[in-house]
């Protein structure tokens, strides 16, 4: 909500909303406008959008650059600087270590979580089993091109960069790809399901932290904004959140880190499986864990959540948790961190830094979780702001 000169909530009839302005990330934050327009009828929503570094950045693969909050650096300093009350960010790209002051202040209904499949229009009827030997497959994912290598070692896995529109324009227009892999929630919410070829399983390629669910940020002080949030939180969605977000912080895996999860919440419990392999997919570590949800004396991991949030005493990886139920976030936020202590004890660390090595031979940055080094912003300044970055 608008903040006053020393940065407090007031309440005010109008809500500024941040976003990155390439066109899923606009659908995305009109999503999370229209939900909280259908609870909050009197409100006015204002939509401010921005590009990122991510967004500028072009001729480097994300695991190259090196920064951990490349798609939400500029959109935080605004929502920092009291420009914007809150910011729409598809969960993936959100750090597992927000700046001091800020918080997820909710998580909405995840979209299908899985990777899919877009075929040249040459291809449409193949799969990637079918494809001919040496087909390129872009993605500038390492998590993808790490299984899938490891699945179809005869396919070739390159970068492709843009967001999504500029990608398929790539894959349509020219003969460099022979198809791109894509998070299924982007294309849905594009519109494009009919270019969807393959939905790909846990057995083939499992997805990353957050993917397919969308998280809204906003000033951990800001109590009238927390508790607009609230109404529009996804209590299942946020136990999977939490659970995967807890494992990727304490394997300290980022982008150039080939870290992928599967995740089931019933209303009984919650099951978490995650591995982790090497870039060439030839390594792999894959363990899961489950625990109940349900348990005596406990808010049901379906109720809604009660709006009204007075306080945030305590997040889970950055996440507020719904309303009355702390004691579950806490213990699924739990399970994740065990299930990564469980890889890290397997040997996961060995495999994830070797990756990182691998990552950092190839560019001037030595810690991917660190901003770009000297080298890299020169690279950066000398790129062309032709379009965005990747999708939302
Ligand atoms: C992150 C990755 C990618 C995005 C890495 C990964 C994909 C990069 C690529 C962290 N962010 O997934 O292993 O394929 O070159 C991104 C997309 C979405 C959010 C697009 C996509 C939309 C789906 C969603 C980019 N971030 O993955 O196809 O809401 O999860």
């Amino acid at each position: 909500m608008a903040a006053n000169g020393n940065g407090c909530a007031q309440n005010s009839a109008l809500i500024r909303i941040g976003s990155r302005d390439s066109e899923l990330a606009k659908k995305q934050t009109y999503m999370v406008r229209d939900a909280l327009q259908k609870v909050h009828p009197k409100l006015e929503f204002d939509i401010i959008t921005m590009k990122t570094k991510g967004d500028k950045i072009l001729n480097l693969a994300l695991s190259k650059i090196g920064s951990k909050s490349l798609f939400t650096k500029e959109l935080e300093m605004a929502l920092e600087e009291g420009q914007v009350d809150m910011v729409v960010h598809s969960l993936k790209d959100l750090p597992t270590t927000l700046p001091d002051g800020l918080v997820i202040g909710c998580v909405s209904e995840r979209e299908d979580p899985r990777d899919a499949v877009i075929m040249h229009p040459k291809h449409t009827t193949a799969s990637l089993a079918s494809l001919p030997n040496d087909s390129v497959i872009g993605t500038s994912s390492v998590r993808r091109a790490a299984q899938l290598k490891r699945k179809f070692p005869n396919l070739r896995f390159e970068s492709v960069r843009g967001n999504l529109n500029t990608r398929l324009r790539k894959l349509d227009t020219a003969d460099d790809y022979a198809a791109l892999i894509l998070a299924a929630a982007g294309v849905l919410r594009m519109g494009w399901a009919d270019r969807i070829s393959q939905y790909l399983g846990e057995d083939e390629c499992m997805h990353a932290v957050g993917q397919g669910a969308l998280a809204v940020e906003c000033r951990e002080e800001d109590s009238p904004t927390l508790d607009l949030l609230a109404a529009i939180a996804h209590p299942s969605t946020t136990i999977a959140a939490i659970a995967e977000r807890a494992l990727m912080r304490t394997l300290e895996g980022g982008c150039s880190a080939p870290v992928a999860v599967h995740t089931k919440v019933t209303e009984e419990s919650l099951s978490l499986k995650g591995g982790v392999w090497s870039l060439d997919g030839t390594e792999q570590l894959v363990h899961s864990m489950s625990t109940p949800l349900k348990i005596k004396g406990e808010a049901s991991s379906k109720e809604e959540p009660k709006a009204k949030v007075t306080k945030t005493s305590m997040t889970y990886c950055g996440i507020v948790p719904p309303c009355g139920m702390e004691q579950i976030m806490g213990r699924v936020h739990d399970l994740g961190k065990s299930l990564a202590q469980e890889l890290l004890d397997q040997g996961a660390e060995k495999i994830l830094q070797a990756a990182k090595a691998q990552n950092d031979a190839h560019t001037p940055t030595t810690n991917p979780n660190m901003p770009p080094s000297k080298a890299v912003l020169e690279e950066v300044s000398k790129a062309k702001p032709t379009g965005h970055w990747i999708s939302p």
